[in-house]
């Protein structure tokens, strides 16, 4: 078991954050069984004493970074290993190793001893390891991290591993990854690690939940302490500029206090006169100021983030989606600075059998979607969950799983609305009943009458209104899109050219204009670059529907949207 962190690991005047990334000892466990290193209990011992070990980055997905494609597509247990000292910081104060994202599986441990195991990728989880270092008084520890990427059907996401038994094509006990989810399974430490050393009783969790009544704003905090109690708290906000804006103050009576407080945990209203309002980034508009809340009491890949953010801003688009995972804090947070909006999205894909909607599943599915509200509630810039990605939602299993799910997401967050991207026909769905903003993907000219763009205005007209007309709920059109190869022309058009690319998206935009006016809410495009799939005949070494490529050059669509954009944009 681990202890599921909401905060990210940052230094303070109290707490110090030791990181453990850099080159880590690895190792596959290519052993037939996939199992030698349990049975042989690698941990035990330093990884190079028991068998050849490589470089590895953490963080990272270790991949890429093979040359054979057995060891790039590899299925089972991979081994990391680093040491480190206690850290001064840590002397006789609170000490706990942080994971920011393992995929899927994770065991830790420390000289030998297991301190954590975690199921479930992209989100955090810690150890307390006070107690462990305490006993090492100085001494040199060995950090070990099992990792595995096995996905069965009722894992989130699922999957399921296929044995080739005809010994006649395949070598024995051949098998192989299969997912119902469209991108690379990749795997391994791919967020940072550290040490956290705090105070003995420490902040373990914040809610904030703000509201607003004319010029005046208005932010509920609820703290959880842990490790012991506190006797006094500080708490204050800070406008961008540094200043601070405002303290406790008292409820007006139309405002509802939000309902997850408890008498015992530190929690208060502040008050914020003249507030200025977080808001989406837009031609003419900034994004809204914004606040920092600071408490004192006692107790991933950024050259590519930054860049993907700056295509963003030069398409002038103002949301993403988190297709198909929760991604880093640290994504959420340039989000809340650069006012984009974001689409938070459950690990929860490739829920498409009926087997992928039992009692293990459903239990897992609950796990991921409390440790990502509890991980990411307090980001203004978050403004919706979507709990899966094109569930089954015909299946009437799909139906009571989903009532509880989505009742869950309620029970978590009263204020955000909540979502799940459906792709089934309107008429068998069983899911969106219970949405607050329906959402669907489509593929039309695509999927559907490929080769047709001429179709898309009626096809896709149809299927929309088709939504609101049954549920009343407003939609979001949460993928549509074409495939094209950069550098591919012709004309006549065809698949995969620039020209269809171009033609296709051109097709969309009269009707989103038009169901704009009555229920649409949303417009997103798929995808903002082309990205790694497993291989498959509908694939082009990847998924090409990017309007940039894998390196970040813009395809001739890239410029269509952006036109379009821009004149949202000004007309806003
Ligand atoms: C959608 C999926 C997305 C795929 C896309 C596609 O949500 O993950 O990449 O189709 O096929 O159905 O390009």
């Amino acid at each position: 078991a681990a202890i599921v962190s909401g905060l990210q690991p940052l230094g303070s005047e109290s707490r110090q954050v030791v990181q453990l990334d850099g080159l880590w000892s690895f190792r596959l466990d290519s052993s037939p069984g996939r199992n030698d290193g349990f049975e042989q209990a690698w941990y035990k011992r330093p990884l190079s004493e028991t068998g050849p070990v490589m470089d590895m980055p953490v963080p990272s997905s270790y991949n890429d970074l093979m040359q054979t494609p057995t060891d790039r597509d590899f299925v089972g247990w991979a081994w990391y290993e680093r040491r480190f000292r206690p850290p001064m910081a840590c002397h006789a104060r609170r000490a706990r190793l942080h994971f920011a994202s393992v995929h899927y599986y994770a065991v830790v441990w420390i000289d030998g001893l297991e301190i954590a195991t975690h199921e479930g990728g992209h989100l955090p989880f810690e150890a307390d390891i006070s107690g462990v270092l305490f006993q090492a008084k100085g001494r040199e520890l060995r950090l070990t991290v099992a990792a595995n990427n096995t996905l069965t059907p009722n894992t989130i996401p699922p999957g399921r591993i296929i044995y080739m038994n005809d010994t006649s094509r395949y070598p024995i006990g051949y098998f192989v990854q299969e997912v119902d989810f469209d991108f690379f399974n990749y795997a391994g430490i791919d967020r940072p690690v550290s040490i956290i050393c705090s105070s003995q009783v420490y902040i373990q969790d914040i809610m904030v939940t703000t509201t607003f009544s004319a010029s005046v704003g208005f932010v509920f905090y609820n703290i959880s302490i842990a490790g012991g109690t506190v006797t006094s708290i500080f708490v204050g906000l800070r406008d961008p500029k540094g200043h601070h804006v405002a303290g406790d103050a008292v409820l007006p009576d139309h405002i509802c206090r939000p309902s997850l407080h408890s008498s015992l945990s530190p929690h208060g209203l502040i008050k914020v006169p003249n507030v200025s309002l977080w808001w989406p980034v837009g031609l003419n508009t900034t994004p809204g100021l914004l606040y920092t809340l600071e408490l004192r009491g006692r107790g991933y890949d950024a050259v590519t983030m930054v860049k993907d953010a700056s295509l963003l801003g030069w398409l002038g688009a103002n949301a993403f989606r988190t297709s198909h995972y929760p991604y880093s804090e640290q994504t959420l947070d340039m989000a809340d600075r650069q006012g984009i909006l974001v689409i938070l999205e459950a690990p929860a894909v490739g829920l498409v059998t009926v087997d992928n909607f039992g009692k293990r599943s459903l239990e897992q599915h609950l796990t991921a979607l409390r440790e990502l509200i509890n991980r990411d509630r307090n980001h203004p810039s978050v403004i919706m969950w979507s709990l899966a990605n094109e569930p089954a939602s015909n299946l009437p299993v799909a139906e009571s799983y989903f009532r509880q799910v989505i009742a869950e997401a309620h029970r978590l967050d009263d204020t955000r609305p909540v979502t799940v991207v459906l792709n089934k026909d309107v008429s068998v769905d069983r899911v969106a009943q219970f949405l607050d903003v329906v959402s669907v993907n489509a593929y039309f000219g695509w999927y559907h009458a490929s080769g047709h763009p001429e179709l898309i205005g009626q096809q896709l007209g149809h299927m929309l209104s088709a939504w609101y007309t049954k549920h009343h709920r407003p939609v979001i059109l949460m993928e549509y899109g074409a495939g094209s190869v950069a550098g591919l022309h012709s004309l006549p058009s065809v698949m995969f050219s620039e020209e269809y690319h171009l033609e296709l998206m051109r097709k969309h935009f009269p009707v989103f204009d038009e169901k704009r006016e009555e229920f649409l809410v949303g417009e997103m495009l798929w995808n903002l670059v082309d990205f790694n799939t497993p291989q498959g005949v509908k694939r082009v070494a990847g998924n090409r529907k990017g309007l940039f490529t894998r390196n970040r050059q813009p395809k001739m669509a890239a410029f269509l949207l952006r036109d379009r954009y821009m004149r949202l944009n000004n007309a806003s």
